[in-house]
Order: C-alpha cells, then sequence, then structure tokens
C-alpha cells in the first residue's frame, strides 16, 4: 500500500489530522490500535478553546457542536470560603470557551471520515515506524494475523502518550522535560444536573475539586486523590460525600448525586518532548506533550498542533514548500510550553501539597486573593484559559 501520510492513531489529534488533509486532497491512512467503540469509551477533556472550535468548523464536523456545545462566558474560583468569578468574555477581548466533551469531538470526526470513506485500519497490531530519518519511511502492521506495508512521504505521530511513535525515536535524538504529580483526578460522570451553570475550580484543605458537566443533563466531577488510590476505593457514595466537603456550600447544596456512568483516576503529569519532528516523522497532541488537566489545555494543545502540521503537509502538496513543515517543531513548541506553565501554575496553585508545608499553602491563597482583587491577575487567567492565539 501507499498513502502520501500515514497518520498513527485516531484520537482527536488523528482525526483531526486527517479530516484537514482529506478536505485538501491529501492523501492519508489512519492506523489505530483499539476498536472504534474502544476508543469512544474514553472519558477525556470536556473543554474547547475557540480555536478548536474553529477547526472543527473549517473540518466540516462542527454542526453538532454548534448545536450541542454548551458556550461558557466564565467560570469560579472557590477558595478560603470564597468563590470569585473569572469573567472571561469580559477579560479577554470577548472570548469563550464550549463545553463539549471529547467523545463527542471524536464521535464526529469519525462520522465525518466514514462519510468521506477515507482509510482507517482499526484494531492494528504492532504498527511499527521504519526508515522516518530518510526519504522513503515505512509503517508496518499485522491485522488479522496479516502482516501489512504501507510505504509514505510522511509519518504523523498522534498515538497519546503511550504510543509507538515518540519511542521509535532514538534516545540519543529527543530531550524530554517532566514533572510527575504525587496525586491524580478521581473522574465521575453521572446523568445528573451540574451542580453550577458555568465550571468551579476549588482548592480546600482536603483538596481540589472540580464541578464540570458534559450538558445540562450530565455532570462531570473530580476530586484530587493520592496516586495510592485505586478507584474500588470510591464508592459512589463516599465520592459524593467528600466532593460536597471541598465545594463552595451553596455549589455542595446543589450536587445531584447519580449512579456513576464513568468513575476513573488519571494521573498528572507536565511532559514535553523536543523537538517534534524527525525526518519525515512528526509527533502531534499527546504523543509530544502532556498537561495536567487543571487548566483545560491538553485537548486544545493537540488542535494547535493538528493546525500547524496539516497547514504544512497541505503547503508541501499543493504549493511544493517545505517552509511549513520545516518551521512546524519549534512553532507548535512555542504555544505548547505556554499552555505547560498555565497548566503547571493552576496545578501547583489548586491542589494539596502537604509535602511543601504551609509557606507553599498561604503562597497559594495569596495568589488566589490576588486574581479575586486585580484585573490585571485575573485577565492573564481568562486569556490563557480561553486559549493564547494560533
Ligand atoms: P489520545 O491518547 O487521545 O489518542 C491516541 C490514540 O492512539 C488512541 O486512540 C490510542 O489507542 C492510539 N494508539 C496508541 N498507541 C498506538 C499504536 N502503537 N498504534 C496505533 N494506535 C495507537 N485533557 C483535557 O483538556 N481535559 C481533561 O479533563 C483531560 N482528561 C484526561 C484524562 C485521561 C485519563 C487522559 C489520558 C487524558 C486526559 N486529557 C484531558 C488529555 C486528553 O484529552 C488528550 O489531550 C487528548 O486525548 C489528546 O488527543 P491525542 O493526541 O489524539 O491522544
Ligand atoms: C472536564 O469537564 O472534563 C474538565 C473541564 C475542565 C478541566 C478539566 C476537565 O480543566
Amino acid at each position: 500500500m501507499r498513502h502520501q501520510v500515514c497518520i498513527i492513531g485516531a484520537g482527536p489529534s488523528g482525526l483531526l489530522l486527517g479530516q484537514l488533509l482529506a478536505m485538501a486532497g491529501v492523501d492519508a491512512v489512519i492506523l489505530e490500535a483499539k476498536s472504534a467503540d474502544y476508543v469512544l469509551s474514553r472519558i477525556r477533556a470536556g473543554v474547547l478553546e475557540s480555536g478548536l472550535v474553529d477547526l472543527m468548523r473549517q473540518a466540516g464536523c462542527a454542526e453538532r457542536l454548534d448545536r450541542e456545545g454548551l458556550v461558557h462566558d466564565g467560570f469560579h474560583l472557590a477558595f478560603a470560603g470564597r468563590t470569585h468569578r473569572i469573567d472571561l468574555r469580559g477579560l479577554s477581548g470577548g472570548k469563550s470557551v464550549v463545553v463539549y466533551g471529547q467523545t463527542e469531538i471524536t464521535r464526529d470526526l469519525m462520522e465525518a471520515r466514514a462519510a468521506l470513506g477515507v482509510p482507517t485500519v482499526y484494531e492494528a497490531q504492532d504498527v511499527a515506524l521504519h526508515d522516518f530519518d530518510g526519504s522513503r519511511p515505512r509503517v508496518t502492521f499485522r491485522k488479522d494475523g496479516v502482516t501489512h506495508e504501507i510505504a509514505c512521504d510522511f509519518i504523523a505521530g498522534c498515538d497519546g502518550f503511550h504510543g509507538i511513535s515518540r519511542r521509535s525515536v532514538p534516545e540519543t535524538a529527543i530531550a524530554q522535560f517532566e514533572r510527575v504529580y504525587a496525586f491524580g483526578w478521581l473522574g465521575l460522570l453521572a446523568d445528573v444536573p451540574p451542580a453550577s451553570e458555568e465550571l468551579v475550580y476549588a482548592r480546600h484543605e482536603r483538596g481540589f475539586a472540580l464541578a464540570s458537566m458534559r450538558s445540562h443533563t450530565r455532570s462531570r466531577s473530580y476530586i484530587q486523590v493520592p496516586l495510592s488510590d485505586q478507584v474500588e476505593d470510591w464508592s459512589d457514595e463516599r465520592f459524593y460525600d467528600e466532593f460536597r466537603r471541598r465545594l463552595p456550600e451553596e455549589v455542595a447544596a446543589r450536587v445531584v448525586p447519580g449512579p456513576s456512568v464513568e468513575k476513573s483516576i488519571a494521573p498528572l503529569r507536565s511532559f514535553v518532548a523536543e523537538p517534534l519532528r524527525f525526518g519525515r516523522l512528526f509527533l502531534a497532541g499527546d504523543a509530544g506533550h502532556i498537561v495536567p488537566p487543571t487548566g483545560a489545555k491538553g485537548l486544545n494543545l493537540a488542535a494547535s498542533d493538528v493546525h500547524y502540521l496539516a497547514s504544512g503537509l497541505i503547503e508541501h502538496y499543493r504549493d511544493g514548500s517545505d517552509a511549513g513543515i520545516d518551521a512546524y517543531s519549534e512553532r507548535a513548541l512555542r504555544r505548547i510550553w505556554k499552555a505547560e506553565r498555565f497548566s503547571w501554575w493552576m496545578t501547583s496553585m489548586l491542589h494539596l501539597f502537604p509535602e511543601s508545608g504551609d509557606f507553599v499553602a498561604r503562597m497559594q491563597l495569596a495568589e488566589l486573593d490576588y486574581i479575586a482583587g486585580s484585573e490585571a491577575a485575573a485577565t492573564t487567567v481568562a486569556e490563557n484559559y480561553v486559549g493564547l492565539p494560533f
């Protein structure tokens, strides 16, 4: 088989890249290790920057998003018995975010790809990347016991943090920057109304909590838990009791407990690989970087990577220019590092770090009090949360 581009991974990065390339007439195949149903079963992000919304519109996949997505003009910070609203629209010059589950983004992109009839191989096993440091890269994989080979011009590694693409790069050719946090987020999805119209990020002496949602009838709730905890340690009842204790009273009073549709613990990590290009191989999305979800940046960073990479590849085939692909890594990393900073800063400010002592706890409260009392400080929160320009 031969394709112009071989994309590894059918998560949001791979699917969005595939859609943008297909619409520009670039021939790309996607190889995905899991089944489509398995990919759709993963509950991940929930807040979209306007940049991602615009890309979905550009990809012709935003009809349901525009109909069902919830536009949010602000969110709340709760700390020390107080609640302060960050006026996103007012402080960012009119921008907002859209609440719409990553699962729905993935579903919309999968359906659009199927409608175009362009190739996706699900349950592709033992994907291996070859000769991407030369001019004739290849990808091999096994499907139903048969080994296949794809010759291509470029490989897009969109296979997430645990994928094969980044691991195929020689260790001497890549620098990796990482911070692992000593806690995770226990997330619970339930078909009950959210406790607040807008998201509430709560810093509490017992630990962080986030009241989020997927719609007016489906809530998404999180609490910080030690990495030693297992999801089996947390019954729905125990979760809701702890969740309420960490929220402001007026919000806690509106928590409607309901049976968990999904419940899981996600570890928190900051991670960046440099560079993001190795000859004919490009890394995009979680394959190249990870952020703690506190800043709602993970999925949105994948979108800006894909924007830069798709533009560069289309320019290569349409205009015969390699300026875009040559600039991809540096251009993507500049935006990645700023999102890493914001996500690390929000995580450092809102979570319990018992090992860091009382001084850090006081610094967190001072930071939050400063944001609540300074338009300049709140503006930096707002402009990062809605997403810095592409
Ligand atoms: P993904 O990991 O989504 O997709 C990679 C795809 O590649 C997967 O389908 C995988 O099966 C496939 N793959 C892996 N190895 C392969 C191989 N060898 N061959 C072929 N295919 C392979 N972000 C937020 O903004 N907010 C959140 O609340 C949030 N919560 C998260 C919770 C968890 C548990 C995780 C892991 C991430 C979370 N994120 C969150 C970040 C998440 O949304 C990612 O940013 C987003 O999924 C990135 O999309 P992709 O880059 O496509 O990677
Ligand atoms: C979510 O709804 O899953 C969500 C929202 C905001 C975040 C993280 C997760 O910062």
